[in-house]
């Protein structure tokens, strides 16, 4: 039941609001899920897959319209436009908040609402955080479920007169008398708005049901939120994999790794290590919350309770153990159907099944130009459906290393360590991915950047946000901090890629660990630290001395352009707002090179 004062006026007002049929309050049991589930399925919003093969799992598929984040959407409403910087659409408070409570004005009519309390983090845990999501969603009531702690003992919590993050999303399709409901509700691309109101801690989604735009625990709260919570109290919300490895003399390490997307996040936090008697254990694939404890040591917690995940790409080849995570209690969006009520992606299997129904629910053949699935088709399961998750999943793990990393076929070594946490800073800062021709016809070899792969998640002024991380800097010493490096799986030569990646990225992760310790292991190059061959774990690799020789190449006339690049990618990005510690960096690398 529900007796938080501020919670009960919240909810008449938004129902006063949005008109809905009727109110349902998730109380977190399976057979409350159970159940919405099969009327989802009944009503033609989900189909059942196969409980031979998927046991539990549904597949929903999307409007054509909605089928991934929308940043040009995506807005961060402060008073002052500043407050919101350089990254982010802003519009302020006194603008939005109208135009936004004339669409939610009796938006919600003819459907259900779900009143969803969830805890970001383990429930009850000092570092995890309270919220409220108010939707007229069931499958974003069904992600939720797998996607944050939820239900009646978040209610306690909340009930005890505990702070909660408002959220609020509706799909934006009010049912008059009459009209049909689609099996996937959403508005017209100009009236979605995926709001947050950072001065009250707020979120206002309207017109997408999908994934961050609609599971408004994740991106919305846990990144951008958070991060702008975290910057006045003296912690920080990445966008960070979290993963335990324990060597083979059984000591255990943790490490936080920052990718942007198609870097491999999700297949490193569930690396099987090719290094004998090594291990590795997930945490967390997307988000870590970090802060620094007493004892002087920076620790993380995964807020999330499930993965949300790209299918497309997941094989048994490629991350067996997300194949495992998946094989049941799943939802998917956007994958193809196959005749035996099964899934598929492309790279699921090298040949495709000879027909399937795709993701648009037509027939689907070899013969058809078109893919069966979305490209940004997904997968929403529990993290206790992993097998490689560490039994303390739930605890703060004292952080070791930090990787920031990105694809670049050039320039970047396979591995290099910060001098120091500074300037590890900086390496967060300018990390990116060479533009591709799979991603754009023109600005092939230019460098999107995507720093500390948080463009699209900085709550706040990305200047700002720099300086916070050097603030965060300050509260304990070098020493006792993680160690920072830079990672690329992705260097080339005219042959392709160098480095074979998956789990042969255990043994950079041993190199990694070794440093931690101070092990002297290492060349120095004017970048950072990179490995000494001698010492870094070549044994039974099947990759030639004259490209581990290449894959840790500093060319200075290379990096002569990459730091132009930097510099014109700094001068757009923060004007006249360059953080010192950036504009300090870049003089002191130019320096070590003698540019
Ligand atoms: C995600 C993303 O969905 O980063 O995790 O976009
Ligand atoms: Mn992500």
């Amino acid at each position: 039941m529900i007796k938080n004062q501020k919670l009960l006026t919240w909810i008449e007002e938004i129902k006063s609001l949005c008109s809905p049929k009727e109110v349902v309050i998730w109380t977190g049991t399976q057979k409350q899920y159970d159940e919405i589930a099969d009327l989802e399925v009944k009503n033609g919003k989900a189909i059942k897959l196969n409980p031979k093969k998927r046991p539990n799992s549904l597949l929903y598929c999307s409007h054509p319209s909605d089928v991934a984040r929308i940043e040009k959407r995506t807005f961060i409403s402060t008073t002052n436009q500043n407050d919101a910087g350089p990254t982010n659409n802003w519009i302020p408070p006194n603008k939005l908040k109208p135009k936004m409570l004339e669409l939610f004005k009796d938006s919600m009519k003819g459907r259900t609402m779900y009143i969803i309390p969830f805890s970001m983090g383990p429930i009850g845990l000092d570092m995890s955080r309270l919220g409220v999501e108010i939707t007229d969603s069931a499958y974003v009531a069904l992600n939720m479920h797998i996607m944050t702690r939820t239900g009646n003992k978040v209610l306690d919590l909340i009930n005890d007169d505990e702070v909660f993050i408002k959220c609020l999303h509706s799909v934006g399709y009010p049912l008059e008398p009459g009209i049909k409901d689609p099996s996937w509700p959403c508005a017209p691309i100009e009236k979605k708005y995926i709001s947050h109101f950072p001065e009250e801690n707020m979120i206002w989604s309207y017109g997408s049901g999908y994934g961050g735009n609609a599971l408004l625990g994740k991106k919305c709260l846990a990144l951008r939120i958070a991060s702008s919570m975290a910057s006045k109290n003296n912690w920080l919300a990445e966008h960070m994999l979290i993963l335990k490895l324990t060597n083979d003399n059984n000591k255990v390490k943790y490490i936080t790794g920052a990718f942007p997307s198609a870097c491999g996040k999700t297949n490193l936090a569930m690396i099987n290590p090719t290094l004998k008697g090594w291990k590795a254990e997930t945490i967390g694939d997307d988000i870590a919350w970090m802060e620094v404890k007493d004892d002087g040591k920076m620790y993380a917690i995964n807020p999330e309770a499930g993965f949300f995940g790209v299918a497309p790409g997941t094989s048994y080849k490629s991350n067996p153990n997300a194949m495992e995570t998946i094989s049941k209690n799943t939802i998917f969006t956007n994958v193809a159907l196959t005749d035996d009520f099964d899934v598929w992606w492309k790279g699921l299997t090298k040949e495709a099944p000879d027909h399937l129904i795709d993701w648009l629910g037509n027939d689907w053949d070899k013969t058809k130009p078109t893919r069966p699935d979305h490209p940004n088709s997904r997968f929403t399961a529990p993290l206790t459906n992993c097998p490689t998750l560490a039994d303390n999943y739930e605890s703060p793990v004292p952080i070791s290393a930090i990787l920031f990393g990105g694809r670049r076929p050039t320039t970047i070594p396979l591995v290099h360590q910060s001098f120091n946490f500074e300037h590890g800073i900086f390496l967060g800062s300018i990390m990116g991915s060479e533009v591709t021709a799979a991603i754009l016809d023109d600005g092939i070899g230019t460098i999107r950047r995507d720093p500390f792969a948080m463009l699209p998640f900085i709550g706040y002024n990305i200047s700002d946000y720099i300086n916070h991380w050097v603030e965060m800097g300050k509260k304990s010493t070098d020493e006792l901090l993680p160690k920072i490096f830079y990672v690329n799986w992705f260097r080339k030569d005219e042959s392709g890629f160098l480095w074979p990646g998956f789990g042969e990225n255990s043994r950079v992760l041993k190199w990694i660990l070794e440093r931690t310790e101070g092990k002297d292991n290492y060349n120095k190059t004017p970048i950072g630290l990179i490995p000494d061959l001698n010492k870094f774990d070549l044994f039974n690799l099947d990759v030639s001395q004259d490209k581990m020789q290449e894959l840790v190449k500093v060319d200075k006339n290379i990096w002569q352009e990459e730091i132009k690049s930097i510099e014109n990618y700094y001068s757009n990005l923060y004007k006249d707002k360059l953080p010192n510690v950036l504009r300090n960096q870049l003089d002191n690398l130019k320096r070590r090179f003698a540019f």
